[in-house]
């Protein structure tokens, strides 16, 4: 006889649902953390099949599936989501949910782009989630390579985007970044390699284990992360580890919606001859004039024309 099943509740009882966190996926198991801090492994069934790292959700913790113990039966309403279009650009692919702040980690290696930056920048203020960028390994960065990165990343503190510069390697602006992700839910997102599970471990040496278990180590020894996972900071505050991406393709946003989502825009495109304005070749446009008088970064106005491309060449993708 099968064991699992003498532990199931007996028929006709009811089920003693409870709420909970989602705080990391492998395949079909969710790790959700019920509101006494236990953690229950769950399979999904139905809408609850749509969780992520962050929901908040509905489950059972005995229902005693093949799979795992719990079984999670709905998904809460996301107070944000940060959403990008899945490799071909036909889904949303949700990252994380109910998300307070993202940070955007870069390094000297693998090298900026700002491009990304701005990707991730304009997806979080569609959500109404605050965003800050780190640049990391500031061990590894020569004098003068630094003052070139610390003038391309001065663009954005003035538009509500805070910079941060840290070393995962000696510490430097370790306090910083603790004191930016406490008491709310962070992610750390930017291409791989550039130290945002050696951040994690840096801020908390006691997740070490926890977070090297969704790794994949490699032949070279680095620890490329596999899944999402959310780690709870002993200071207060909770830090979302996402493995690292090759690129980030906006999703629920069209071309026209775009200039919305670039504060340095909105806060100037009332002075625009045309309300509806497009900010590209319109006559008496005030950004394009604060283009030329240097008051709008041309890195940044160069990623909104390249947003507006690539969404442009998808008119098959209505969606996205
Ligand atoms: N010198 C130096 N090396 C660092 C620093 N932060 C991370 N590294 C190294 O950079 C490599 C990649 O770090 P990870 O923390 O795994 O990078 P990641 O962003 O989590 O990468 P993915 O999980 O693949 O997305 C490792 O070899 C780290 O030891 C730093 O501040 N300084
Ligand atoms: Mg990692
Ligand atoms: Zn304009």
């Amino acid at each position: 006889m099968n064991r699992r099943r003498t532990r199931r509740s007996p028929p006709g009882h009811a089920r003693p649902e409870t709420n909970g966190r989602v705080v990391t996926r492998l395949g079909p198991v969710f790790t959700v953390e019920d509101d006494e801090g236990g953690l229950i492994d769950c399979v999904a069934r139905g809408r609850g099949k749509r969780a992520v790292v962050g929901d908040r959700v509905r489950f059972d913790p005995d229902a005693d599936s093949e799979m795992a113990p719990g079984l999670i039966v709905a998904v809460g309403e996301r107070r944000s989501q940060l959403v990008r279009a899945d490799a071909l650009g036909r889904r949303a692919q949700v990252l994380a949910a109910n998300i307070d702040r993202v940070f955007v980690v870069c390094a000297v290696e693998p090298p900026i782009r700002e491009g990304l930056i701005d990707r991730y920048l304009v997806a979080a203020h569609a959500q109404g989630i605050e965003a800050s960028v780190v640049f990391n390994k500031l061990d590894l960065a020569y004098e003068d390579e630094l003052a070139e990165i610390m003038e391309m990343l001065a663009v954005y503190p003035p538009l509500g985007y805070p910079v941060l510069s840290t070393s995962a390697e000696d510490g430097r602006g370790l306090d910083a970044l603790r004191a930016a992700t406490r008491d709310q839910c962070s992610i750390f997102v930017g291409h791989s390699g550039v130290g945002k599970t050696s951040l994690l471990n840096a801020l908390d040496p006691g997740l070490g284990e926890r977070v090297q278990a969704l790794s994949y180590a490699s032949g070279r020894g680095q620890h490329t992360t596999t899944t999402s996972a959310m780690y709870a900071l002993p200071g207060g505050g909770e830090v979302i580890d996402s493995p690292g991406v090759r690129g980030f393709a906006l999703w629920g946003i069209d071309v026209e919606g775009v200039r919305h989502h670039f504060p340095e825009f909105v806060e100037r495109a009332a002075g625009c001859r045309f309300a509806d304005c497009r900010h590209v070749h319109e006559p008496q446009c005030a950004v394009l004039e604060a283009l030329d008088e240097g008051d709008i970064a041309e890195s940044r106005y160069d990623s909104y024309l390249k947003i507006r491309a690539s969404l442009q060449s998808d008119d098959d993708f209505p969606n996205r």
